[in-house]
């Protein structure tokens, strides 16, 4: 099968790519844009390889992607490009408005019609994935998760803009027929993560003897899922998922945010001492995020019962590689903090 992915060269996009490439006979083409959080050194292992092709286009540009389309003839879509940082949203929404809704809307547009020109065979087993947030479903008190029939109600710039976009594809099935599933997923952490989120954030800074700024009281709730178990759900569902349907993706491992920092201090104390104190000591409370979700919740009932996923990896065992990965791929973060990153993948080094 030929996959064209959008935004493989970010977080998801290329822990999926990768886990594509080494576990399946898929071919991949990669279309992403290069913003600041595309970085093709996270895929530098696979580049050679001659299943895959990265794309340097914006989905907004519908003719570069009815090009893309017509090139390379791909048996389904994984669309993962998008804004993705709450913060940035909130200093900057029309990024995001720009690639998570007018982008969605360009990429939906070339889809169809491409979808449209297929033969009948070929047309019956093509698959538009649109893959989404938890955030889209809005906040939780104490108790609750979501589930697929939770109502919508995003709350930052950037869980609007997603929202919308769930929206968009749906509405281009019902309209247009195109086969389109959608997935929504909690948190996400693990290997080349951007570090503007959470986790790569404490770990880089813990290690710059920075401090760690936790919002708020660090109350917040958030349900955590390592990458590679995100990546096997997207392909189970895109194998298997019934066209129309959404699947809610999470790992039953919700956590406050200060537990959770407080968590990875411990296992930077083991992994790599401080010379003077532990880790902990860096922790500072900041002014909180406004708009600040307090807790987010899945029920992936449906997914583990009807398409048999359930996650492999518990959450401290992948925390613990997290920190490890982090601690032994310097060269992948340090040239992001250097700026060199954005030189090197605009070919100018
Ligand atoms: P990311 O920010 O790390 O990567 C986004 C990628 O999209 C980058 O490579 C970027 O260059 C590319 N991109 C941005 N705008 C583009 C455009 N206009 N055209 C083409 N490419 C463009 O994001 P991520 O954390 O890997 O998230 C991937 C997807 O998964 C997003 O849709 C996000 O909403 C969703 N998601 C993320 C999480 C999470 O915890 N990170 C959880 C649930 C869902
Ligand atoms: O410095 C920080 N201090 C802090 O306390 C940062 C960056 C975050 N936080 C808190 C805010 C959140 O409660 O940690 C929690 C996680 O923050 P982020 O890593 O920014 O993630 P979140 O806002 O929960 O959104 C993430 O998960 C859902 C991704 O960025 C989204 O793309 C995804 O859809």
């Amino acid at each position: 099968m030929k996959i064209l992915i959008t935004g493989g060269c970010g977080f998801i996009g290329s822990n999926l790519i990768r886990h594509l490439l080494t576990s399946s006979s898929h071919t991949v083409i990669n279309v992403d844009k290069l913003t600041y959080a595309g970085n093709p050194n996270s895929l530098a292992d696979v580049a050679e390889d001659h299943r895959y092709t990265l794309c340097h286009v914006d989905i907004a540009d519908l003719e570069a992607m009815r090009g893309v389309f017509a090139q390379h003839g791909p048996d389904a879509v994984m669309h993962l490009a998008a804004e993705s940082h709450v913060d940035r949203s909130i200093d900057g929404p029309a990024a995001f408005i720009q690639t998570n809704v007018v982008g969605t809307f360009h990429l939906l547009t070339a889809a169809v019609d491409y979808y449209r020109g297929l033969a009948s065979q070929r047309a019956a087993s093509f698959r538009f994935l649109h893959v989404s947030t938890d955030e889209v479903y809005g906040t939780l008190g104490a108790t609750g998760e979501f589930s697929e029939s939770t109502p919508y109600d995003p709350h930052s710039p950037y869980s609007a803009t997603k929202a919308a976009s769930d929206h968009l594809a749906r509405a281009w099935k019902t309209t247009y027929d195109l086969p389109v599933i959608v997935t929504n997923c909690s948190n996400n952490f693990g290997p080349y993560q951007f570090p503007e989120k959470l986790l790569p954030l404490m770990i880089i800074k813990a290690l710059g003897e920075q401090s760690l700024p936790v919002y708020g009281k660090g109350e917040n709730i958030r349900d955590w899922l390592y990458v590679l178990d995100h990546a096997r759900a997207l392909c189970r569902v895109l194998e298997n998922g019934r066209v129309g349907q959404t699947y809610n993706i999470g790992g039953d491992s919700q956590r406050r945010n200060i537990d959770l920092v407080r968590s990875l201090c411990s296992i930077l104390d083991e992994l790599n001492p401080r010379r003077d104190g532990r880790y902990e000591q860096l922790i500072k409370f900041v002014p909180d995020r406004p708009g600040h979700d307090f807790r987010y919740a899945i029920d992936s009932t449906k997914i583990r019962s009807e398409l048999g996923w359930r996650p492999q990896f518990d959450l401290e065992t992948s925390l613990r590689q997290t920190v490890h990965w982090y601690l032994t791929h310097r060269d992948w973060w340090q040239s992001i903090l250097d700026g060199n990153y954005q030189l090197q993948r605009l070919g100018q080094v």
